[in-house]
């Protein structure tokens, strides 16, 4: 049954109404807002999206720092009724435009230090009004209503949210895939409770006392849920950092504020061993959690020695909303996602798609949770292969073991995931093939030292040209997200192919590997 229910009011005024009126929220570089302070302020920007003619299920691309304002931008659309969309700071103007354009959103609010990729990305976007930055200066885009943040902010705040229903949109979160154009994931307002409910509460039992502090940004649902839902639906506090993951500054705000719950990744559990840092900078922590890619078992034991705190590794998804398979404190299965978070069914399925019971058989992973996304936006075909009544088909290979854990085998397709972030082959090669150079290209991942996949471009020269692997990654870097780029540029002299053309790339992974 539909009730009234809105994502925003519940992380912000019911807290308020609970008795957290002045328990620090947001801890941030410019101090501190409260629950009190929060719900203000996330009412006067509402207001100020509403009088620049935002309505209810529009949509409000944010490209932002992790900073108060990003927090209560997406916020403060969710509690107007309109939906917010988080979108990556790494992207390029031309792959932010695809978003904007995609998403058909109406504002486009950026910080200063993105102005350019914000509004190059803006001026190719018919449909785009208005565009924000949070910096002292307007921004001029041709078509387009240029305004500050304290311009948005200046306006009477919204008395109450806007009676959304707990099944109506709430929140976008745009996800790669093997097409090599970006999927905008739809989720609802309840789905965000749903999350808070069940990994939030149930697994890592988020108290008021917590302070969390994410590696993964607000734009990743990996961080959105560690930064704002679990700390914000119990009256806990978020340190909000917009620097990029460095160990020693993350170690430096960890004991700043006495953090308790301290979210990574393995690309940053790894340099944060090799950093050698005081292990007393994190005597507050009980508990690290890990997403994004398998946590190799070397990383929970070395981390746990080196610095005392143990790390629940966990699977999640960006169409999940959040982690559904989760190790549990005190209770860890080195090298394993864990077991099942209350609130989500997983299944392992053969080819045939009959479910597999026992343990020891590999399948392919399904789940199945409230917090599901409706579907990707207009992307009728993907949505009909990848969700199945409940049940959405993972992409992920898994193995139940004797003891009721899960282990990730690796991905069915050829996507890949480096440092927790999905890569498509697909765009990447579509980007090598603009270069002079290049007759033909494939990126396949291979895996580092600790099992970690890493893209490697294999590619065929041109008749006559000459193939320089350095300048093929730097003109890589130029045209995608830096994350994207191979990390090696391999030269062969054909690709190998199957009787009917079709490119062997397990055959690159192999040889890769020999
Ligand atoms: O990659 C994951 O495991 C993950 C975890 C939580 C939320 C989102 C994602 C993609």
């Amino acid at each position: 049954m539909t009730e009234l229910f809105n994502a925003a009011s519940y992380l912000t005024e019911r807290r308020v109404d609970a008795g957290d009126a002045d328990r620090v929220a947001l801890r941030h570089h410019r101090g501190t807002h409260t629950y009190a302070e929060l719900t203000a302020e996330v009412r006067r920007v509402a207001a100020g999206l509403a009088g620049i003619g935002v309505r209810p299920e529009e949509r409000v691309l944010l490209c932002m720092a992790d900073d108060v304002e990003l927090a209560t931008g997406i916020l403060a659309a969710m509690y107007l009724g309109a939906v917010a969309v988080p979108a990556s700071t790494m992207l390029t103007a031309r792959e932010l435009a695809t978003l904007v354009v995609d998403s058909r959103a109406r504002v486009l609010v950026g910080s200063p230090q993105f102005a350019e990729q914000v509004t190059t990305a803006a001026a190719d976007a018919p449909d785009l009004r208005h565009v924000v930055l949070t910096g002292d200066t307007a921004p001029d885009v041709p078509g387009t209503t240029g305004l500050t943040w304290e311009a948005l902010r200046s306006a009477e705040p919204l008395a109450a949210p806007y009676p959304t229903w707990d099944e109506s949109p709430a929140l976008w979160l745009y996800t790669s895939g093997t097409t090599g154009t970006p999927k905008g994931a739809m989720h609802r307002h309840t789905d965000i409770r749903h999350v808070c409910e069940t990994y939030g509460a149930q697994v890592l039992g988020v108290g008021r006392d917590d302070v969390c502090l994410s590696v993964a940004k607000l734009f990743f649902a990996y961080g959105i849920g560690n930064s704002l839902f679990f700390p914000l639906s119990v009256g806990a506090s978020s340190v909000l950092e917009p620097s990029r993951p460095h160990p020693g500054l993350y170690a430096q705000r960890v004991a700043e504020h006495g953090v308790t719950l301290f979210f990574g990744g393995p690309s940053f559990w790894g340099p944060l061993m090799a950093a050698d840092l005081p292990r007393e900078a994190f005597a507050t922590v009980r508990n690290g959690v890990s997403a994004g890619e398998t946590l190799p078992a070397r990383m929970f034991h070395g981390v746990r020695e080196q610095y005392g705190f143990e790390i629940l590794d966990g699977i999640g998804s960006t169409e999940a909303l959040h982690i559904f398979i989760s190790n549990i404190a005190g209770k860890v299965v080195p090298g394993s996602s864990g077991f099942p978070v209350p609130g989500y069914e997983v299944q392992l399925r053969r080819h045939d798609g009959s479910v597999i019971d026992g343990a020891g058989e590999p399948g392919m992973l399904y789940v199945a949770g409230e917090s599901l996304c409706t579907g990707y936006w207009c992307r009728t075909s993907v949505n009909r292969a990848v969700f199945h009544g409940e049940w959405m088909r993972t992409g992920d290979q898994y193995v139940r073991g004797e003891d009721g854990s899960w282990t990730c085998l690796g991905r069915a397709d050829d996507v890949l995931k480096v440092g927790g972030i999905w890569v498509s082959p697909t765009e990447v090669e579509a980007r090598l093939l603009e270069h002079p150079a290049l007759a033909e290209a494939v990126v396949v991942g291979v895996p580092d030292e600790d099992g970690l996949d890493k893209p490697v471009a294999y590619v065929v020269a041109r008749p006559g040209a000459t193939v320089d692997p350095d300048e093929v990654i730097a003109f890589c870097r130029a045209g995608l997200a830096a994350f994207k780029r191979p990390r090696a540029v391999v030269q062969v002299e054909q690709l190998p192919r199957t009787g009917t053309g079709k490119i062997q790339r397990y055959r690159l992974r192999e040889q890769a590997k020999a």
